[in-house]
Order: structure tokens, then sequence, then C-alpha cells
């Protein structure tokens, strides 16, 4: 992947028109681009994990660039080719199309046949850091996903470099393996991994200060609750381990804005500055009252953008996402042409904490919902069963009940979580705001993925402003596969 830097950002963000790529369309885009439509193709790409090659999806532009820039106030009008010898559908995550557009199959469109492809047009509202990945079947496993950024008109020119980066959990397993181990139909496919066997509870780290036991989850059953149930051959950012990292130039004393994206299936992250303080400024693309720090905890599927503001001098300073309870890390190095970038472990230096809801319970929506009383409130309990069987209100996707609301109406939704697990729970085409944790009502960010942890509560809030059917499930993929998912209905 490539990306802009820092004056190819500020050259051609004057003239960027309503979509880009990084970098060549932006850099040689013009007034012209305007009109345009991006074309985004289902492919595969052969990537490098250590030192051995894999073979991977991709979504890719004519120059292969990987994902998609755009402007706020312009419209998403993107073709999206299927070049891959299977069915696909790809889910615009964070955007908020009309519903026949949110690319769920089954439920917004028809999954697209091998050779097929589909135009999309819709508005783009709002800014924010987000990203695209299929919704079919377990191809985001295999890296079918990729940065989606819409920037901010209003921040054209600002001297501030960008940096987008999209981690994820690397395996050489099937995926289709991995889920028939889960439930335990599949043949050895539990015994192929180094760590413990799949689906297989596994004690949840010791008391870190910030996770369940310290957050009043603690009535779980000693041992009871876990952390993973896939392991994993490597942590990617942006396709690279740390034996390989990406290395991002920056200039001396320069601002830099990090836009993450949790792009793995099954693996909550906490994201390290190591040397660098920043101030967190937007979650799932959505602007919060900054909050400095060099610890971020960092859900699966959720966005956090972090300023940074360099020191003067020559320097190099890596950055990483380290797998929640472990100390197994990906990352990505800034550095001054001066700076040396030297070589950083793969691990921590000690396993880091379970992610929970320490900064969820700190944050604050820099533009929250307008105060308002719910017309309609959904309470969703979470549960599991033997079998690798996952569901909201005792039942799985298909034989689920649609939760109901009428055009309008203030909707809050309660996740009440009865399982050994977390799960970060997303809910297409609406932004919400987190209005409570355990019953604890307080003004949260606005967000479209919230971790609910396990034995929690999680209570959201949204204004029903776009009808339609949309999906809402837990983007732990392999539990969405298992049936963890429902749906929003509106109705008349
Ligand atoms: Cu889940």
């Amino acid at each position: 992947m490539r990306y802009l830097s820092r004056r190819q950002f500020l050259a051609s963000t004057a003239a960027a028109g309503a979509l880009g790529a990084a970098p060549s369309l932006l850099a040689s885009g013009g007034a012209a681009f305007a009109a345009q439509a991006a074309t985004v193709r289902v492919g595969t790409r052969v990537i490098d994990v250590n030192g051995r090659a894999a073979t991977v999806f991709g979504l890719t532009q004519a120059d292969g660039s990987h994902g998609l820039i755009a402007q706020a106030g312009q419209r998403f009008r993107v073709r999206l080719e299927n070049q891959i010898d299977e069915e696909t559908l790809i889910h615009w995550h964070g955007m908020t199309p009309p519903w026949q557009q949110d690319g769920v199959p089954g439920l917004s469109q028809a999954p697209l046949a091998p050779g097929a492809a589909y135009d999309y047009d819709f508005p783009l509202e709002r800014p924010g850091t987000n990203w695209m990945h299929s919704h079919h079947g377990l191809q985001e496993q295999r890296l079918m996903a990729a940065p989606l950024v819409v920037r901010d008109p209003a921040e054209a020119g600002a001297d501030i470099q960008e940096v987008v980066v999209l981690f994820h959990d690397f395996t050489f397993r099937d995926p289709d393996e991995i889920l028939a181990g889960l439930k335990g139909t599949g043949h050895g496919a539990a015994q192929d991994g180094p760590g413990s066997p799949h689906g297989k509870m596994e004690p949840m780290m010791p008391a870190g200060g910030m996770d369940h036991a310290a957050m009043g989850h603690g009535s779980m059953a000693a041992g009871a609750a876990h952390l993973h149930d896939v392991d994993y051959d490597a942590f990617l950012a942006n396709d690279r381990t740390l034996d390989d990292p990406q290395v991002f130039r920056v200039e001396r004393g320069g601002r830099v804005r990090l836009r993450l994206i949790n792009g793995a299936t099954a693996t909550n992250f906490r994201i390290d500055l190591d040397r660098l303080e920043g101030r967190l400024v937007a979650v799932d693309g959505m602007p919060v009252v900054p909050i400095a720090g060099r610890r971020f905890e960092f859900a699966i599927a959720q966005r956090l953008d972090i300023v940074l503001e360099l020191p003067q001098g020559e320097g190099a300073w890596p950055i990483f996402a380290v797998r929640e309870g472990e100390r197994s890390r990906t990352g990505f190095v800034l550095a001054t042409r001066g700076g040396s970038v030297a070589k950083v472990p793969a691990e921590a230096s000690e396993p880091v904490a379970a992610v929970g809801l320490a900064l969820e319970q700190r944050l604050r929506a820099a533009r929250p919902l307008p105060a308002r009383n719910a017309d309609r409130r959904h309470t969703i309990t979470i549960t599991e069963a033997p079998g690798y069987v996952w569901m909201l209100n005792g039942a799985v996707h298909g034989a689920h009940v649609p939760l109901e609301v009428r055009e309008g109406e203030r909707v809050e939704i309660t996740f009440a979580d009865q399982t050994t697990m977390a799960h970060p729970m997303h809910l297409h085409g609406h932004h919400f705001q987190v209005v409570a944790i355990d019953g604890e009502r307080f003004a949260g960010a606005m967000r479209d993925t919230v971790l609910v942890p396990s034995g929690g509560n999680v209570t959201i809030a949204f204004d029903a402003i776009n009808p339609g059917k949309w999906a809402l499930h837990c983007h732990h993929l392999y539990h969405m596969a298992a049936g963890m998912m429902t749906t929003v209905e509106y109705r008349a």
C-alpha cells in the first residue's frame, strides 16, 4: 500500500475532486476528476508475511492503490467490480448510504457474481476515518478490507500529515476450517495453532488495572471469561509485520494525524504510542473531546484518529498495536529523513491487559445527539450455546425477530452480554451515541461500533433518520458467521 507523503498531500488537497486514491489519482487529479467515478476492483494480491508468500484479497484501484480517499460534501460514486471467482459484496463501514447500497448480501442487495459490477452513488455527508470490507462469508479474514477515508474540506491545506494504517490479524489457515474447528466439526483444525486449542476457554489476563474485574464485571466465574478463540500467525499494519514495517517519512517537529483502522476479524488491540504522546480526537470517524495519552483501547472494527506533535529533532518513532492479553504486536514507524530506523521486537516486553471500557467511559462526543428522551427502547441479550453458537435475543441470524423502529424516533438499545467473551457490536446505517455503561448514564462518544464486555451492559442511542433494513451484529467475524446478527427495520 502507498500513501501520500505530506508534501503530496498538501499539494493535492487543494485540487482534489470527489474521490481519489492514495496517491496517484489525487496527485494527477484536478477539477476534472470531480465528475469521475472511482473503480474499486475486488481481486487477489500476494503479500509477504514474515518471509512467506500469502495470497490475499484486495480492494484495489486501477493504479494499484488500496482503498479510497474521498471528500465530505461530494458524492460517493464508486463502481465495484468483482474480479474473483466467487460471489462477494462490500460494506462501506461508517457510511450512512441508502440501505440498498449498504453492501450486506441478502439484506441490502444480492451478492455480486464473479465478473459482475455495481455502481454506488450516494452523498458523503460527514468526514471521518472509515473503511470498506467484505460482508460475505469469511472473506474479510483474507484481507478483503481497505481504508475509506473521508476528508473534511475545512481542513484542506492544514499543516498536518495524514498517516492511514489498517490493522489485521493474519492466518495462513483456511478461514472455513477455522470456523469448522470452532464448531467442533472440523478434522484436526483445532490442532494447527501454536497456542491453546481453539474453542477452549483461556483464562483471562490477571487484572491489569483496566480489565473487566476493575470495571465492575468481576462477577463472571473465575477462568470463565476469555479473550481469544482464534490463533493467528501474524498481526499486520498495512500488510506488514514488525520484521519489515512501513516507515512513514515525517518532518522534524511536524504534526501528524494518525487514522488507525482496526480491520482485524477477531482481535482487540491496545495502541501503544511508545515514546510519543498523542491526542485522541475522533473515534469511528466522529469527533470527541480530545484525550491525551500514550495507550488507547481499540476494539475490532473501531477507528482512532490521533494527533501527534513530533519532537523538533531527527528521530524515529514506532507505533504499536498489541493484541489484548498478549505480547504479540504489529506496528509502523514514523521517521524523519535523518532519523535512523532501528529494528523493533515483534513482541512487547510484557502482555497488555484486556480491552474493556476504561477509555469508553472517558470519551465525550464533541458533537453529541441533541438531548431527548427515548421514544423506543430495545434490549438485546447476548448468549452462547455449545457448538460455537452465538445468539442475540436467543436467536441466530435467520431465526431472529427484527428490532422495529419508526422514522423520527429516538431509539435506545441496551446490550446485555451474558457470554464469556466481549463483543464489538456494530449498527449499520447510523451513528449512535454511547449513553450508559452498566446503567450509569453519560454523554459518551458517537460511534458505529462499541465493545460490550463479558457480563457487562452498554446502552446506545440513535435517531432513526435513515429508513430501511439495517444489519446489527457482532464484528468478530466468526461470531457473526455463527449467527450473531440481527436487523433493525423501519416500520411505516
Ligand atoms: Cu462476538
